[in-house]
């Protein structure tokens, strides 16, 4: 049994409406204390899931708005309980008077993720669907968004779960065998169980090498702009931005601190830094720039390596060159509007992505877009929420992997039963801990307070 809980669900901030949402056992009864149906009804008695017109009140009758309300009842709902929505007007101020009073009546406020944490708590969602839910809330991109919302509706539990299937109905045989040696227990085909363990394996560790790009999605893809003084990289960072966010002059060394701006790019989610420019330098406040843009050079997973096209490849540049290679980059030669003077030809020997920009009026940014979207696109699979997004998943995903690997082994190899039980509990444990069937209550909260609070 759990308390009753409220919070404003669409969030700290005035918009066009604003869902106040109760869950919990006495869910109808605190809202039917402040809910005044138009056709005279209690909330008690109206139909599920349907819209009701009414007005709000405070506990001494006072109109607060007029709205509709909605009443799931439990289990038929997001949290598996009896759920009430105000769906008021957006105005701050009703919601907390609103919130206000269900709190004077004993309904507790909401812990963040706390609606989603019933909803997994009462088995409407699995914990990978559960965590799915923040991926959406959070998304930065569509892509991201699709894949969030492709585990909600059981993506990656599915594969999880065939996999469990296969290993828990294994255990079983293996226990029966071990357990009640003199039963009539139908014996195993060892090696077909091993030839089905491998192929599970198999999917499992496919499924796990699907964080590299799901943690892009999740996370973006950390990019520095990079070059000699002067070539214009905070302007191409402004024009990416769309608006004057770095400081742009004629004067090579303007750049000192790197500085960091979220672009979409490509259908990615990019985490760019302006960095200084890359010279030797007796200037100690650039120098500290300059150490701080090779920091950012590191860390990157992909380098815009800006030259500036109306001049030919200076021995700065160069030296840029030498920094970028190897490293996933593009190099972008700016500067287009003026005569070309830059060897081209060279850089496209060295560097298999190169395209032409000017930073100033916009040209060839679409086709920096579409190198972006090829770099990390190629040979991806569909955001369909195949994707794993979450480290913990993936190192679990393959620990279980692992695990079915060396219960086939050991099937192969004739070991005794007791060790392919030993392998195949510890895969059914990692596997468990993606879907939440055995997870610490550390974890789970831990899960959980990541969430904000009203989801
Ligand atoms: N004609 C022309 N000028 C540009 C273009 N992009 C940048 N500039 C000019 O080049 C100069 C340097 O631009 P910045 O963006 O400050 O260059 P930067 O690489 O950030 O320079 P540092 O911060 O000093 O390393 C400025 O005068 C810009 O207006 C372009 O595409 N065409
Ligand atoms: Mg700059």
């Amino acid at each position: 049994m759990y308390d009753t809980i409220a919070a404003i669900s669409t969030g700290p901030v005035t918009g066009a409406i604003g869902i106040v949402r109760l869950s919990g056992t006495a869910a109808v009864a605190a809202a039917d204390r402040l809910f005044r149906a138009d056709n005279g009804r209690a909330l008690a008695d109206a139909p599920a899931r349907s819209m009701i017109g009414g007005a709000l009140c405070d506990l001494s009758g006072r109109v607060l708005d007029r709205i509709l309300a909605v009443v799931f009842r439990a289990p038929k709902s997001y949290t598996g309980e009896n759920i009430v929505e105000f769906h008021c007007h957006g105005a701050l101020p009703v919601l907390q008077e609103a919130l206000r009073s269900l709190y004077d009546l004993g309904v507790r406020p909401a812990r963040p993720g706390e609606f989603t944490k019933r909803a997994f708590l009462h088995g409407r969602m699995d914990l990978a669907q559960a965590e799915a839910v923040i991926d959406l809330i959070t998304a930065q991109t569509a892509d991201a968004a699709r894949n969030a919302a492709g585990q909600i509706g059981g993506a990656i539990s599915r594969e999880i779960e065939a996999a469990y299937t296969l290993a828990a109905d294994l255990c079983a045989q293996f226990r029966a065998e071990v357990d009640f040696p003199e039963e009539d227990v139908p014996p195993l085909s060892l090696p077909e169980a091993a030839v089905s363990l491998r192929a599970a394996a198999a999917r499992l560790t496919a499924l796990a090498d699907t964080y590299a790009r799901g943690r892009i999605l999740r996370e973006g893809v950390r990019c520095a702009i990079i070059g000699r003084p002067n070539v214009g990289k905070s302007s191409l960072l402004n024009a990416l931005l769309g608006f004057d966010r770095a400081i742009v002059t004629d004067r090579p060394g303007t750049t000192r601190d790197t500085l960091e701006e979220s672009v979409r790019l490509g259908g990615l989610w990019l985490r760019v830094s302006d960095t200084a420019g890359l010279r030797e330098t007796r200037d100690e406040t650039e120098r500290l720039g300059v150490a701080r843009a090779r920091l950012a050079a590191q860390s990157a997973q992909l380098l815009f390596l800006v030259l500036d096209g109306s001049a030919p490849i200076t021995d700065e540049d160069r030296a840029v060159m030498d920094q970028a290679r190897g490293l996933p980059a593009i190099v972008v030669i700016n500067k287009s509007d003026l005569p070309a003077r830059i060897e081209t030809d060279v850089l496209e020997a060295a560097f298999l992505h190169v395209c032409r920009v000017c930073a100033v009026n916009g040209d060839g940014l679409a086709q920096l877009d579409s190198l972006v979207r090829r770099l990390f696109e190629s040979g991806a699979p569909p955001c369909d929420g195949g994707l794993l997004t979450n480290a913990r998943h993936a190192e679990a995903v393959a620990r279980a992997a692992a695990a079915l690997v060396s219960a086939a082994d050991a099937l192969a190899g004739g070991i005794t039963p007791d060790v392919v039980l030993t392998e195949l509990e510890a895969g059914l444990d990692a596997l468990g801990e993606v879907t939440g069937r055995c997870i610490s209550e550390d974890i789970m909260h831990r899960v959980f307070e990541r969430f904000c609070v009203g989801k």
